[in-house]
């Protein structure tokens, strides 16, 4: 299996993490990435390619130009306003107040393109978040190009990232801009399948109105669980898109046989789509350890979910998404790429 990494995803390194009125050391870690390339060694996955340089025009197929835009020059318009620390949004464009008006001011700029205030913007992420979206579109070219699978390593996740906001350790949505470019790059269907425990908010609004691009999601439920406002069952996409998003909520201590099933059914509307190819946004915080979520799977879990996402018979491209069991999240990861390739 081909796998696209970078180190430049250690340029993205935010000090502290808004968790429950504390100031934690953020969840999202370098270390996550480490202890998946120290896993996919110990299985032999050792086929590592270096991202193509980042296509913008890919980006800017799923993401406004003005959020990019945004993305790439906020932190020197923070540090020329006097500011020496990580960027932390505080106050957002909320019910009764205006969306239709971007402020100059760093602070008003800064919660206008975002969703909540754990994630921060930091020298580096500009540099990461790009990385992250160009590895994502290199394991889509190598897709398209004939490979049966292939594993995007990104670092930060992307799912959270909507067409104009960031949020949930998300910049630029990875599996969103694969996605897109498995259409451009000849696939008529494609299917994103989110099995990260929080529900993928970016993607879904991102293909809502879109007939092309399928979206099923098994995650916490909404009433419990990030991102809260968006992943009820009876949002179902719009317009040309209606019908072509899935949700499927699970409750707390849903353990392998219940989110199995909930599997079964989102690959069973995958196949009926008619999707021509994959991405999985692959996210391990379904793990029973992990520190933020509450779902229940085990470490030998994975393998299954590896195997059945291969019976679905699609060219498939996975996207590393969230898991914060940050000891375990390299083997668990590692699981769903060994089953996909019949381990
Ligand atoms: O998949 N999304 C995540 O893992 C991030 C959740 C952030 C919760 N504040
Ligand atoms: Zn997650």
């Amino acid at each position: 299996m081909r796998v696209v990494l970078s180190d430049d995803h250690a340029a993205h390194v935010p000090t502290g993490e808004l968790y429950l009125g504390e100031l934690v050391r953020p969840f999202e870690c370098p270390e996550r990435w480490e202890h998946v390339v120290a896993a996919l060694d110990a299985a032999g996955l050792e086929d590592r390619t270096s991202p193509d340089p980042l296509d913008l025009v890919g980006v800017e197929a799923v993401h406004d130009a003005a959020y990019v835009q945004f993305l790439r020059t906020f932190w020197d318009d923070w540090t020329a306003a006097g500011n020496t620390a990580d960027a932390i949004p505080t106050m957002f464009p909320v019910r009764g107040l205006r969306h239709d008006r971007v402020p100059d001011d760093v602070e008003g700029r800064l919660g206008y393109f975002a969703i909540a205030a754990e994630t921060s913007i930091t020298a580096g992420t500009w540099r990461a978040a790009s990385a992250a979206a160009a590895i994502a579109q290199t394991g889509q070219r190598l897709v398209s190009d004939g490979e049966d699978v292939a594993f995007a390593l990104c670092r930060p996740p992307g799912h959270h990232a909507s067409a104009d906001q960031f949020g949930g350790y998300c910049f630029l949505n990875n599996a969103a801009i694969a996605a897109h470019g498995l259409r451009v790059d000849g696939a008529d269907r494609v299917a994103v399948l989110d099995v990260d425990f929080h529900h993928g908010n970016g993607t879904q609004s991102i293909f809502w109105e879109r007939p092309d691009v399928f979206f099923a999601s098994l995650h916490g439920h909404p009433a419990d669980a990030f991102p809260h406002f968006l992943g009820w069952e009876d949002e179902v996409g719009a317009g040309d898109g209606a019908g072509a998003t899935l949700n499927l909520p699970l409750p707390r201590g849903t353990g392998f046989d219940a989110w199995g099933e909930a599997l079964e059914v989102a690959c069973g509307a995958i196949s009926r789509f008619g999707a021509e190819a994959l991405v999985v946004s692959l996210g391990v915080d379904t793990f029973a350890g992990d520190p933020i979520s509450f779902f229940r799977l085990a470490t030998d879990d994975y393998l299954a979910v590896g195997r059945r996402i291969a019976a679905l018979g699609l060219p498939t491209l996975y996207v590393m998404e969230g898991g914060y069991a940050v000891a375990e999240i390299g083997t668990n990861t590692v699981n769903v790429l060994v089953g996909h390739l019949g381990g």
